[in-house]
């Protein structure tokens, strides 16, 4: 019955020309290791930065820590069956670094930690769910943060080691590679804001040696694969980025002018480099006009030699793009030059949001639909890459089990992707929904939750529950229809 109604309907709207997404369609849902893991200090795992700092008192709402989190180091069959009823044919998870080499160097390999992921891997194929990795995923190997972490170009050298031994281990069962997660939010919030992990505030210039030694990693991670497994195993590699939609504020100028600094400063300072080859020149402009006038001999901002820009651009076989939220920005005549350099101070924009835009539970996060085919535009137009997967894309509540909210969020996404690609032809191939389960939410710990999943924190057996937004995007990746 259910089954001539699903015809019936398909039928029905063909008609009303409902838009359909394309046949091989990747449909999935996203989680990350620290944040669903648990096991952190298990079976000869390292510690991460993140174990480091979540265990400090004050770093984390209601003194919460990913030490059991959803308890994915044992649970993984349950999420993969979870993965499976649901339809879905695409699973994003991360790796954590420390758990393969606890000190984050070849020296010692963990095969416990390999076994996990191999089991992971197997389940998943079994299911017919298609894996997409991502090598690191914010959990940063403690001895490698002592060592300088994201400060310390030879960061890049660590980082190709881990990428090759995880290549060499799983690169037969994985097409599709990230090898950073969101650069610009470990570079804003763990070293210019400091509320997340390694905590640090130094504003100005951390936060763009980190994003330089971030591309350095990457690149060299993209031609490890490059030269020693594409051949053999075929997969594709990029840098995941985490962007916004921008809209002015006023009609002036100098608004058009904070619109395209801002998508600079949070998209473009890793996208350029990745397909263009340098940093986008708003950047290289301020901020050495604003280190002359503050006395550096250099700008903070680190210029790239001619061989890491070839060593850098070209680096994107599809774009992997994390897409929340938009902001409404306005130009803010330049700063005055002061003792203390930072970002806001060199992007000199203010921002805020449309007031009719629907707020989520987290602070940073309003639904404006329309933003996400704007954005997909504007990087067609700008980058002109082969493919896209929207690798983050959700809404947070306080977990409730009939979240319409994040119903009405994905449906406004999902349609606005739709439209990008059948009306303006944008060739997205995938999308995996952040996230499946509700699970450790950084800084705001278990206070914020972004699953179709619901998972009991208080249940020593970490028990899942479908949500209604689970139920009805299953329903979206059966039909492939939006609204069916
Ligand atoms: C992902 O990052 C991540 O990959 C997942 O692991 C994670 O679970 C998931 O998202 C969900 O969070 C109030 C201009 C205070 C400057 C409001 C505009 C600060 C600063 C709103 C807008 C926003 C998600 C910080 C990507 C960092 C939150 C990136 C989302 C800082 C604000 C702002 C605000 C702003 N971002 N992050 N911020």
């Amino acid at each position: 019955m259910l089954k001539y109604g699903v015809i019936l309907a398909c039928i029905l709207s063909i008609s009303l020309g409902a838009k359909t997404f394309p046949e091989n369609f990747l449909f999935g849902a996203a989680g990350a290791s620290y944040q669903i893991e648990g096991g952190w200090d298990e079976d000869g795992k390292g510690l991460s930065m993140w174990d480091v700092y979540a265990h400090t008192p004050g770093n984390i709402k209601n003194g919460d820590t990913g030490d059991i989190a959803c308890d994915s180091y044992h649970k993984y069959k349950e999420d993969v069956a979870l993965l499976k009823q649901l339809g879905l044919n695409v699973y994003r998870f991360s790796i954590s670094w420390p758990r393969i080499l606890p000190n984050g160097t070849p020296t010692q390999i963990n095969q416990a930690g390999l076994n996990y992921y191999k089991n992971l891997i197997k389940e998943l194929k079994a299911a017919d769910i298609e894996p997409l990795v991502t090598l690191y995923h914010w959990d940063l190997p403690l001895h490698l943060l002592e060592l300088g972490g994201w400060l310390n170009p030879r960061l890049a050298d660590y980082f190709g080691d881990y990428a090759r031994i995880v290549f060499e281990n799983f690169g037969d069962d994985v097409k599709y590679w990230i090898t950073l997660n969101e650069p610009g939010t470990t570079c804003t919030q763990g070293y210019e804001a400091g509320i997340h992990a390694p905590g640090l505030n130094l504003t100005g210039e951390a936060v763009y040696q980190c994003s330089y030694v971030s591309l350095l990693a990457h690149a060299k991670a993209y031609h490890i694969y490059d030269t020693e497994f594409r051949a053999k195993q075929g997969g594709k590699v990029t840098l995941n980025l985490a962007c916004g939609w921008y809209y002015p504020q006023t009609e002036s100028e100098e608004d058009a002018e904070a619109v395209r600094r801002s998508l600079d400063f949070n998209c473009g300072i890793y996208a350029d480099p990745i397909f263009k080859g340098n940093w986008p020149q708003s950047m290289i402009d301020r901020i050495r006009e604003r280190s002359k006038l503050e006395g550096y001999s250099f700008s903070r901002l680190p210029d790239f030699t001619e061989q890491e820009k070839s060593q850098i651009n070209g680096t994107a076989d599809y774009v992997s793009l994390n897409m929340y939220t938009s902001r409404v920005v306005w130009h803010i005549s330049d700063y005055p030059i002061g003792p203390i350099p930072s970002l806001d101070l060199d992007l000199s924009v203010g921002s805020g949001v449309d007031p009719s835009w629907p707020a989520s539970a987290s602070s940073w996060l309003f639904s404006d639909p329309p933003g996400v085919r704007y954005l997909l535009n504007y990087l067609r137009d700008t980058y002109n890459p082969s493919e896209f997967v929207i690798t983050e894309n959700g809404w947070s509540d306080v977990g409730d089990l009939d979240d319409q909210g994040r119903i009405a969020y994905w449906k406004g996404y999902l349609s606005n992707i739709l439209d990008a690609i059948v009306d303006d032809g944008i060739n997205v191939i995938g999308y995996t929904a952040w996230s499946l389960l509700d699970n450790f939410e950084w800084a705001e710990g278990y206070t914020q939750r972004f699953g179709m999943i619901q998972v009991d924190f208080n249940d020593p057996n970490r028990t899942r529950t479908l949500k209604s937004s689970a139920k009805w995007y299953s329903g979206v990746v059966s039909t492939g229809q939006i609204d069916p």
